[in-house]
């Protein structure tokens, strides 16, 4: 049976980061091919190995690398499939390989998690592929439940264990007595008529709508359903939630967002399915790129690079198109430029 996946290492030294994939992936009892092949060392092996690959049915790749890490965007060259990026911190922090991987140009994005984040990559991948089957999903679905146990039982093993401070004053409040509602949505306060859509893009600011109407340019070519609001998640919180919760049939969420990239954080901790984030630069030039894609293991934010909705909505069309030949052929056409943008 081919594999789902394929995991391509720039060196054999980058094994640690691929080690944290394979564990998700083992975990999730998904079918994972992995390999290794230089961007600059061997082309020619990336290309053979991402051109079979493809013709044999992966569906998702993951590209780890670091320094000047090119790999995933020559991965992204030879497969119209999604392709997830992984920086790897081998000098300057690993920003070296992040800015590589990011920073590509339309219509070639790439996926980009945080540095060393190869468990994210995973799980973005699984939730790529649970669009299209419920049952890896589901166990998505229930792997970030785990990440939320730890959490709340850090509170039994670390908080209620700490002694020996005066002040500290937790009993008024039990955590484990906490009875925490699911969050019901207010329909009225949002427009839900478009629910049925298929990407839902929320923006934080008006400022950032721009690049947010270049996502909907896209989509609309590629023929995929879309609705966009703009909601400040922090301004708007109730606003905010509903909208998440009355889109809860679209299969990718989209966060535009400039500042504390609040958007996204949002967006991850509120759905299970696939989010992809656009940093935006605000009026002082700075960007938001470091808080777009620097999420903890379990809630990955595919992100793509600094204002480009257009990759955004491209990345989105990669990964619908993995079950829909129609969109293969319009994103085909967008890369070659036959579509005249
Ligand atoms: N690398 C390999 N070919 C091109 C790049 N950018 C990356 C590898 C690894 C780093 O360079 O992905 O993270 C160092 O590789 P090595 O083989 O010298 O240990």
């Amino acid at each position: 049976m081919t594999p789902k996946i394929m995991i391509i290492l720039g060196s054999g030294s980058d094994i640690a980061i691929a080690e944290k994939s394979m564990s998700i992936l083992e975990k999730l009892e998904i079918p994972y091919s992995l390999k290794i092949a230089s961007a600059h060392r061997t082309p020619g092996l990336v290309r053979e190995i991402v051109r079979k690959g493809t013709d044999a049915g992966i569906e998702v790749f993951i590209g780890i690398a670091g320094l000047a890490a090119h790999l995933p965007g020559s991965i992204a060259a030879y497969t119209p499939r999604p392709v997830i990026g992984v920086p790897v911190d081998v000098k300057t922090g690993g920003i070296d390989a992040l800015e590589s991987i990011v920073q590509m140009p339309y219509p070639s994005p790439i996926a980009t998690v945080g540095i060393d984040r190869g468990d994210n990559a995973a799980i973005l991948a699984a939730q790529f592929i649970g669009i299209h089957d419920e049952e890896v999903r589901q166990k998505v679905i229930n792997l970030r439940k785990e990440y939320a146990e730890k959490v709340k039982n850090s509170n039994a093993e670390i908080v209620q264990k700490i002694e020996d401070k005066k002040f500290l004053q937790n009993d008024f409040l039990n955590v484990e007595d906490l009875n925490i509602k699911e969050f019901e949505a207010n329909m009225d306060e949002v427009n839900c008529k478009n629910s049925d859509a298929e990407v839902a893009i929320i923006v934080g600011r008006h400022s950032d709508v721009a690049t947010a109407k270049k996502i909907g340019i896209i989509l609309t070519r590629l023929k995929i359903s879309h609705d966009i609001k703009v909601i400040c998640p922090i301004r708007s919180t109730k606003k905010f939630t509903s909208y998440v919760k009355c889109m809860e049939k679209a299969k990718i969420f989209i966060g535009v967002s400039s500042n504390s990239s609040q958007v996204t954080g949002g967006i991850v901790g509120l759905t299970d399915r696939p989010v992809i984030g656009v940093p935006c630069t605000n009026e002082n030039g700075d960007d938001y790129m470091l808080t777009t894609v620097s999420m903890p293991p379990g809630v990955p934010v595919a992100t793509v690079g600094i204002n480009n909705g257009k990759n955004a909505a491209v990345l989105a069309g990669e990964i619908l198109s993995i079950k829909n030949p129609e969109i293969t052929v319009l994103l085909d056409k967008l890369k070659d430029k036959k579509i005249n943008l």
